[in-house]
């Protein structure tokens, strides 16, 4: 009898299709499944010929084709296809098989339905997989949380396709309970949406306040590639700015349309950080950039019009004004993921998981979009104090944003100034601002709320919990508002 295969893969996209050539190329055998089962046919014959792959025309030939428990990971479009799947999956599956959802499903329905099959005795695992096409075929970095009863059968197969650094070290780990992978993945795309609106609001000044060059720009984005800013991000933003158009001659970036795209995971990051009142400004300030930049025919419209002479060159010298940038970016990035993981450590105490945050620095050193050097920092920051309050009162960072600090000022300032937009700058400038102030201007916010709805406040002298009211006009009554909530 031929040898049944190791893993069923469902979904011959982008996606499915390079993870299924990665794990056979690490040895397993892979079952094959698509809706559209022309693409099975079309995959096996093609880039998977001569591989040890089994197309199946069916569930219930990739069921037959199965060694159990069953393994079947799903990497098609997120949402209530992966519902549709699960529910046909069922009628070919049996207790004790294994579910695994690879997409970018929202953690909340991995929550519900890690739930719903573990009633069914079907294992489910939702993973996040970032690295796009190239991470899933070489070495993605994998997120997997769920039920962790499913995690022995799995872990062997995803640690050897996972991106390794450091010579063999996996960029796989268990990352919790139910939805904790898919949430740690919604989060690594939201600081993923901040670090790239950074870097570009640092070309954006380069070029509009010194004016300098895509060759220019190429220099400096591989200088700073050389140091504490080194991350694939800023590598592709020096290839990017060495690329020519070679229809026009032009830099490629002079001839794309500036009008971003989203796919949702920043708002779901951004969403989510409100939902547990995190502070978590500078992905949701590089979110509504994006929705900025898509109103481009308002925008053109309102350039017309709207003429402002109140801006102030630099005059300054321009090495000193690049240095300072890069300064201001790393500060910037700094906060930024000093949000996301404060975002992390609220959402592990609100959906009861037990997060490791040095060891998701980890996961993020390879295979990811956002890798990057300064990851192995904050694995060591959690590592002394595994129950950090945030990167910046860690010594290292701490050191780090202070000695940047006075150049990021200036830069804000200058881009102030100039009139050229810097809200992921200037939003985690706030963010360090007001993290280190002991105290904020919510004492007249509290006041105010007092005065229209009498919504009660606490005192500097007395003890916390204890609520009093100012009856602030002659006219207003003696009666409190019962729903106070700091
Ligand atoms: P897509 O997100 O474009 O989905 C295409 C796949 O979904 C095809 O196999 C398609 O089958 C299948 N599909 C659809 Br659409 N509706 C279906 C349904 N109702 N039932 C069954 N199958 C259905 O593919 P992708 O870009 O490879 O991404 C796969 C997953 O991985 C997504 O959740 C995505 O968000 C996530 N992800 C993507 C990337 C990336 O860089 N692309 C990176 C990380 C994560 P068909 O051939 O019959 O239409």
């Amino acid at each position: 009898m031929s040898k049944k295969a190791d893993m069923g893969l469902i979904g011959l996209a982008v996606m499915g299709e390079n993870l299924a050539l990665n794990m056979e190329r690490n040895g397993y055998t892979v079952a094959v499944f698509n809706r559209s089962v022309e693409k099975v046919d079309a995959f096996v014959a093609g880039r998977g010929a001569g591989k040890k792959f089994i197309g199946c025309h069916s569930l219930q030939e990739l069921a037959e084709n199965l060694e159990r428990p069953r393994r079947v990971m799903l990497m098609i479009k997120a949402g209530a296809a992966v519902d549709q799947m699960i529910g046909k999956l069922l009628e070919v599956l049996e207790e004790g098989d294994i579910i695994i959802d690879g997409g970018n499903s929202f953690f909340q329905d991995t929550i519900r339905r890690t739930k719903e099959l573990a009633q069914k005795g079907i294992r489910y695992i939702g993973t996040g997989v970032s690295g796009g096409e190239e991470g899933a075929l070489k070495g993605p970095s994998i997120m997997p949380g769920g039920n962790p009863e499913a995690w022995p059968y799995v872990k062997p197969i995803f640690q050897a396709i996972a991106a390794k650094v450091v010579g063999d070290f996996p960029c796989c780990q268990w990352v919790g309970d139910n939805g904790a992978g898919h949430y740690v993945k919604m989060v690594h795309n939201g600081i993923e949406y901040g670090d790239m609106q950074m870097i570009c609001e640092a070309y954006w000044l380069l070029k509009n306040v010194l004016g300098l060059t895509a060759p220019e720009l190429h220099q400096v984005f591989t200088q700073w590639n050389q140091g504490e800013l080194n991350s694939y991000l800023v590598e592709i933003t020096s290839e990017i700015f060495a690329k020519t158009d070679p229809d026009t001659g032009k830099p490629v970036t002079d001839i794309i349309l500036d009008v971003a795209g989203q796919k949702g995971t920043g708002k779901w990051t951004s969403q989510g950080a409100l939902d547990l009142g995190a502070p978590a400004p500078t992905v949701a300030e590089a979110v509504f950039a994006r929705c900025l930049s898509a109103i481009k025919e308002e925008r053109t419209a309102a350039a017309k019009v709207i003429h402002d002479d109140s801006t102030t060159p630099y005059q300054g010298d321009r090495q000193a004004f690049i240095d300072a940038v890069r300064q201001a970016l790393y500060a910037s990035k700094i906060c930024s993921y000093a949000q996301g993981f404060q975002l992390l450590r609220l959402a592990a105490k609100e959906y009861n998981w037990d997060l490791h945050y040095g060891e998701i620095a980890l996961l993020w050193r390879g295979g990811c979009i956002i890798r990057a050097t300064f990851l192995e920092k904050i694995h060591a920051a959690f590592q002394k104090n595994p129950a950090l309050a945030n990167l910046l009162v860690d010594d290292f960072f701490g050191q780090a944003v202070a000695s940047c600090a006075k150049a990021w000022r200036q830069v804000v300032a200058q881009a102030v100034l100039s009139g050229v937009p810097v809200p992921a700058f200037s939003s985690a400038l706030a963010y360090y601002d007001g993290y280190r102030s002991a105290c904020l201007p919510a004492n007249l916010l509290q006041a105010q709320r007092d005065y229209f709805g009498a919504h009660t406040y606490e005192r500097t002298d007395r003890p916390r919990g204890q609520f009093f009211h100012t009856e602030w006009t002659e006219d207003c009554g003696k009666t409190v508002s019962g729903t106070y909530n700091a």
